[in-house]
């Protein structure tokens, strides 16, 4: 089975960049299942996060019932997405030529050996197996020896228990960890195989030399962004394989061609539904509300100068589907944001905020909307503080935060 497909939204994820990230998941899931040839494998898409989840998405996944996209920490490729999983296994205390007869039925080099309880106790291989017989032929050195005390000696082997012959010093790998680091490791150890192990200490994999010969690439759709700054770790040793945003063009490149939908409308969201649209699929309630929230976060419920004439078809489409009116559906979202006089002034500054390389250095630009514009101006000596604790701590050249007031009509 080949690894998920991720898509992913920019880092300090604001609710576009998760919703659009579930919304376009779910569509490349319904297409994969629609489009699914007979005997070929279907791709998955997994939506995931850079990073914690603001409030009103939060709110909105919570209400609808939709799962929280799982959070990734980088790109890299992993020791998963090499290895071979559900090793074969056999029991400490079996006999070699038992053993034998799994490795030969399987035709595979090795065997994970385990306790009683299935718990990873070390490995045997039909090397270490050789090995053994070889040196039935030491007998030959001793005084009297003859070929039949190395026969004798050869049919006592196989009925020895695996942990006689069996190597305990195997290199033991973590699923999530990184390949490089792994293959680094493998290449330094006298065996060939390495087995991979979960939390409870049992086999879920094996990797082998020639499973490391070709370094694999997680392949990954972006959303709502397509700069490096703004990307997961790893994102160059990370095969984009589509791009749906509605920013600038920026510097993330591609060795093939690919999908890249850019359009200048108010948010990813409403280019997710225009793809729902194009396909002829249409959203179930859910999918439809966490899209018509990223639609009205990132228009400010279509305030604010980035919205256009299709954010609004899309809109009501969504909000037709969802049963809701758009604005006062747009008022509950914001609502779930909740009171910006007690929000952590971290959130309220940077939950929404982007690195941008301009010339010599870096910016930051934030914003945040809100219903309440008094509150937040407030804490205007607080926000300029912290903004300036920003500064003097990640070194930007400055810091920008815009205050968008939402508007109720
Ligand atoms: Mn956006």
């Amino acid at each position: 089975m080949s690894s998920p497909i991720i898509v992913v939204g920019h880092k300090n994820p604001d609710n576009d960049a998760i919703s659009a990230a579930i919304g376009y998941a779910w569509l490349k899931n319904e297409l994969a299942r629609r489009d699914a040839k007979e005997g070929e494998e279907i791709p998955t898409y997994i939506p995931a996060r850079l990073g914690p989840l603001p409030r009103e998405t939060a709110g909105v996944l919570d209400k609808w019932g939709v799962d929280v996209p799982m959070v990734i920490n980088n790109l890299f490729a992993r020791v998963s997405d090499v290895m071979t999983p559900n090793p074969l296994s056999v029991k400490a205390d079996a006999k070699i030529i038992e053993a034998g007869r799994i490795l030969r039925k399987h035709n595979v080099q090795a065997l994970v050996v385990t306790n009683e309880d299935g718990t990873y106790k070390g490995l045997i291989s039909t090397r270490m197996i050789a090995n053994r017989y070889i040196s039935a032929t030491d007998v030959l050195e001793t005084e009297g020896a003859t070929q039949m005390s190395v026969a004798a000696d050869l049919i006592a082997s196989l009925d020895q228990t695996v942990d006689t012959v069996m190597e305990s010093q195997i290199l033991t790998l973590d699923a999530d960890g990184k390949l490089d680091e792994a293959v680094a490791d493998i290449m330094d150890c006298p065996f060939r195989e390495a087995v991979v192990l979960d939390e409870a200490n049992m086999p879920i994999g094996i990797v082998t030399r020639s499973d490391i010969a070709v370094h694999p690439h997680r392949k990954v759709i972006l959303v709502d962004h397509n700069e490096i700054s703004q990307a997961a770790a790893g994102i160059e040793d990370a095969e984009v394989i589509e791009i749906i945003d509605h920013h600038r063009i920026a510097d993330v490149s591609t060795v093939y061609p690919i999908k890249f939908l850019n359009m200048p409308v108010g948010s990813s969201a409403t280019i997710v539904t225009l793809e729902c649209q194009r396909y002829g699929i249409v959203p179930p309630k859910p999918i439809a509300a966490v899209l018509l929230s990223a639609v009205m976060t990132d228009t400010v419920v279509l305030k604010s100068p980035t919205a256009t004439p299709t954010d609004k078809l899309v809109v009501d489409y969504l909000a037709g589907i969802v049963g809701m009116d758009p604005l006062e559906f747009g008022m509950e979202v914001f609502s779930f944001r909740g009171g910006d006089d007690d929000m952590p002034i971290d959130k309220l500054v940077s939950a929404d905020s982007k690195e941008f390389e301009l010339g010599e250095g870096t910016v930051l630009i934030a914003q945040h909307e809100t219903t309440n514009l008094d509150a937040v101006m407030g804490r205007e000596g607080e926000m300029r503080e912290y903004m300036r604790g920003l500064i003097e701590s990640k070194g930007y050249i400055c810091v920008l935060l815009m205050v968008v007031r939402a508007v109720r009509t």
